[in-house]
């Protein structure tokens, strides 16, 4: 069994990039429940992520929605996320929340509609080259609700054509990430429901374009580290949006779901070298924190990816060759299972207090005082949060 003074260094190597929208208010279509102390513009929630860093020293980036985290001087944004430590990182577009799109965005028949969708994405590489950020991430809520509602064909054809506008205005340091969904607003089809579409669509675009996958977007049942292994050997997994998910696109703490799962994902990633510095696979949450704290809810999350990473890189790859090539099936299989039921928590708590974190992130937070006193001075105004 590798020993955990083998892998800490390694720990150092991770970065997870938080979600901006997971610090506003959200909830489903049922309710929004309001929190106190919510922020009330995206400086706000660039502070509150920055919090999930300061204790944890895993979360140097946050991720910003157009139109969501629209400022006036986005120059502004990135100075004061680098004053609070951290950076600004992944651009996402919104085009789902516009009359205009309700037929579809980027694939819409209509020229006026279409290239709207196209110059929002113009709009957001613009935002990209005020922030510094490398990546464009792509989610599109086109789709059908009835067989024969529209050519769907046609509809991927119109696709094509909108992201080698959007591909071709990309600087030469830029990329596009482009995120797949099965379902959801859409229900009959979407137009990127998988990752083979995905990759169909980002492998004619060219280097820069890659597959982002949402670990909340596929079907019950999918196993989804095959997805992550196939995506590094082919070249085009771009980034995650990490999640878990009871039943659908439930947008749950990242590992509360299935934690098995996530290691079972970790494992596939460090094997195809998407971890760690010398990888480009950006590592970003998609969440949505609906009843539980915003801010304790991400510092959750990131824990459990650090915890899960740590079990992951614990796996004795050499004895696991060995049993492979032996086909020495319960032997292979049990030398996976040994790493994934190794408690690394104390470990990673002494390893914390070696950096000056604190052991436990969670109740340093608590004892912070920090979220009282937001909500104490962020009174009134406007709640930004999803979809506002
Ligand atoms: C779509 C999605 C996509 C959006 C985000 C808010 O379900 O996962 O990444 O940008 O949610
Ligand atoms: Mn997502
Ligand atoms: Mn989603």
């Amino acid at each position: 069994m590798t020993d955990f003074s083998d892998i800490a260094p390694r720990l150092a190597e991770q970065a997870i990039e938080l979600p901006s929208w997971a610090f506003g208010n959200s909830g489903t279509r049922f309710k929004v429940f309001a929190q106190p102390g919510v922020p009330r513009d995206p400086f706000e929630k660039i502070s509150d992520a920055a919090q999930v860093h300061k204790l944890t020293g895993l979360a140097p980036k946050v991720a910003l929605h157009i139109p969501w985290d629209k400022v006036d001087d986005f120059g502004a944004l990135a100075r004061h996320a680098a004053d609070e430590g951290v950076a600004l990182g992944t651009v996402n577009s919104n085009t789902f929340q516009d009359d205009d799109y309700k037929l579809g965005s980027v694939t819409h028949r209509d020229d006026r509609i279409r290239q709207k969708a196209i110059d929002h994405h113009f709009e957001c590489i613009d935002v990209m080259n005020e922030t510094g950020s490398r990546d464009l991430k792509i989610w599109l809520a086109d789709g059908t609700n009835y067989p024969g509602q529209d050519d769907v064909r046609g509809r991927q054809d119109r696709l094509a054509d909108s992201l080698r506008q959007i591909y071709d205005r990309l600087g030469d340091d830029q990329r596009l990430v482009l995120e797949y969904k099965f379902f959801e607003p859409a229900f009959y089809h979407t137009d990127v429901p998988d990752w083979g579409t995905s990759y169909a669509q980002v492998s004619a675009l060219g280097p820069k374009a890659m597959v982002c996958l949402d670990t909340g977007h596929h079907a019950p049942g999918t196993n989804i580290e095959f997805i992550v292994m196939q995506l590094l050997r082919l070249g085009k997994l771009g980034s995650f949006d990490f999640n878990s998910r009871f039943y659908a696109d439930d947008d749950l703490i990242v590992g509360a779901a299935d934690p098995f799962q996530l290691f079972r994902i970790l494992v596939e990633v460090i094997r195809g070298g998407g971890y760690g510095a010398d990888s480009d696979v950006a590592f970003m949450l998609d969440q949505c924190h609906n009843v539980e704290d915003k801010i304790p809810g991400q510092i959750r999350s990131v824990l459990n990816v650090q915890e899960m990473t740590a079990r992951a890189l614990l796996v004795d790859r050499a004895a696991l060759d060995t049993a492979q090539a032996a086909g020495d099936v319960l032997g292979a299989h049990g030398i996976l299972m040994d790493a994934f039921y190794t408690d690394v928590r104390p470990a990673l708590a002494e390893w914390r207090e070696s950096r000056g974190l604190p052991a436990d992130p969670m109740r340093a937070y608590a004892e912070s005082g920090y979220g009282a006193g937001i909500a104490a001075s962020r009174v009134g105004g406007e709640q930004a949060g999803w979809g506002a």
